[in-house]
């Protein structure tokens, strides 16, 4: 019996500082229901979904940042994204900001939750690789607080049975790191799902600007591959409170091809029909991971004592 699960990638256009979160939420709510129109069982949207990216501005005020938190999941402003998920029979992944409180002690992260169609939330991901600084970067046009505002997550890459599949979840920085895809896959994941605010300026790297797309997709799309996985990729798109974001918001199979892929800067969603057995070939035969991948521990060769260099 196939597997198909049909999949709609919600791209965020840009929110505005001052949008508040009931009118970010409509938006999400606008696309829930096309994604159903269009027969779809999943939606899967951004990092961040429900504000601006603040982590691009200092904030030094305690009760001004975590303003931009949520302390409950879902919430007042939320709660009618639930609601309709349900009413419509569809699931989905949310990237917000988290302010919990755990010990009495509060923690701030930048977060995902996967909600199944029937309401029931399946898990929640916070981001590990937290990029950019804690400190203000006052020669650059935008900044990435990330490490200031969040805690590193503090619950693995997991992977859950969920729509018919295993699947799994990170968040923007991630899908640069092989080992998120690797951990995951490692863990039976068979579709990563993912959320990304990416600036198409690296302030001190301005030398790789005009690759910013390239190394985007080259991360999914290899992910992909030698994973045997299907990569959902959904942007916050467009200019952000004055920082220019990438689009780029793709669907990418196991093969590590792209089946789709948007086409703007704005609200946009893009569908796909995904054969989750697509996966076997990789999985079962050139990623065979217990046939053929081996782990061997090496030396740095500047530490190897007594080694003879090669032969020149
Ligand atoms: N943003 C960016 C990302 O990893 C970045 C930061 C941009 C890193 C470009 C490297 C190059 O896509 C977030 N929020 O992680």
């Amino acid at each position: 019996m196939p597997r198909f699960l049909s999949i709609a990638a919600a791209q965020s256009g840009p929110i505005a500082r001052r949008t508040s979160r009931s009118e970010a939420v409509s938006r999400l709510v606008e696309q829930m229901r096309e994604a159903r129109a269009c027969g779809c069982e999943l939606i899967v949207f951004t990092e961040c979904a429900l504000t601006a990216f603040f982590p691009h501005w200092w904030i030094d005020d305690e009760a001004e940042l975590e303003a931009w938190f949520e302390r409950t999941m879902p919430g007042p402003d939320t709660q009618v994204l639930f609601d309709e998920a349900v009413r419509l029979g569809i699931g989905f992944y949310l990237g917000y900001a988290e302010l919990a409180v755990e010990n009495s002690v509060k923690r701030r992260y930048n977060t995902s939750i996967l909600v199944a169609a029937d309401g029931r939330m399946i898990g929640k991901y916070r981001k590990i690789h937290l990029p950019g600084g804690a400190d203000y970067q006052p020669h650059h046009p935008f900044q990435n607080l990330e490490k200031r505002y969040f805690e590193v997550g503090d619950l693995g890459f997991q992977a859950w049975r969920a729509f018919g599949g295993i699947v799994g979840m990170c968040i923007c920085n991630d899908r640069r790191w092989p080992e998120t895809y690797r951990v995951l896959a490692l863990r039976g994941a068979e579709l990563i799902l993912l959320g990304y605010n990416t600036p198409d300026h690296i302030p001190d790297q301005p030398e790789i600007d005009h690759l910013c797309d390239f190394h985007h997709l080259l991360s999914m799309q290899s992910g992909a591959y030698q994973n045997g996985c299907w990569v959902v990729g959904v942007a916050k798109a467009g200019v952000e409170e004055g920082v220019s974001q990438i689009g780029q918001t793709a669907i990418i199979a196991p093969s590590g091809e792209i089946v789709a892929r948007s086409s703007t800067l704005k609200d946009e969603l893009i569908v796909y029909r995904c054969d989750l057995d697509l996966v076997k070939p990789y999985k079962e035969r050139l990623f065979n991971f217990e046939k053929h991948r081996r782990i061997e521990h090496y030396q740095p060769i500047a530490t190897q004592t007594g080694a003879t260099p090669p032969e020149e």
